[in-house]
């Protein structure tokens, strides 16, 4: 078993619903699954769009890092995702952060996810979940300390507990 992680976003609809869509869409292919809490972040690249939520979900599997990004586009495709602009909104993003073992730099499937130490986003739930983590090819997520306090300081990323999501509904 390798460990996955993606990470989930959206902004538009209800956000937090198509997370918990994500989350229950991607479970069954983990073991061991465990999700962060919801972050409300100001949107990076793209054009001018809504606030997003965040989260990462963490777990084992025997799934091949192929089957696994499908398994990604399948939840996009539940939660009737429109692809048009990059970086423009969506219900529902999934993106595969990283898999343990795994170094590639297909376009159809780059792994570790080429912009994972510039995205606040994403560093933040991920280390609330495993304070040491660390990408295949080695790197220390915690090494990106200016990138998350700059993100505090002007309240890029905040972590919303008046929501929690739920793995094995
Ligand atoms: N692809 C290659 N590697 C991967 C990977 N590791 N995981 C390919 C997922 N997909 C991967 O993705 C385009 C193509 O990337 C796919 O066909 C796949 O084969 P897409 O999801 O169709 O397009 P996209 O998401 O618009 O582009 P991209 O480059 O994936 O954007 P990102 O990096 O996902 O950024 N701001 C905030 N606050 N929160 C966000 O979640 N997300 C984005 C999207 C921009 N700004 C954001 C957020
Ligand atoms: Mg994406």
């Amino acid at each position: 078993m390798r460990r996955v992680v993606f990470g989930l976003g959206a902004n538009l609809g209800d956000r937090v619903a198509a997370l918990q869509g994500a989350v229950d869409l991607l479970t069954p292919v983990l073991v061991d699954a465990e999700v962060s809490h919801v972050y409300e972040t100001a949107p990076i690249g793209g054009p001018e769009q809504p606030m997003y939520a965040n989260a990462v979900l963490i777990g084992l599997t025997e799934l091949e890092p192929s089957l696994l990004l499908e398994a990604g586009q399948r939840a996009e495709q539940e939660w009737h995702r429109v692809r048009d602009v990059r970086w423009g909104p969506r219900t529902l993003d999934v993106d595969l952060l990283d898999v343990a073992g795994t170094i590639s730099d297909d376009p159809i499937l780059t792994l570790p996810h080429p912009r994972i130490r510039e995205r606040a986003f994403v560093l933040i739930p991920w280390l609330e979940l495993d304070p040491g983590a660390a990408t295949a090819d080695g790197y220390r997520l915690a090494e990106q300390t200016e990138v998350m306090q700059e993100a505090e300081r002007v309240g890029l990323v905040r972590r919303r507990d008046d929501v929690k999501l739920v793995i094995g509904r």
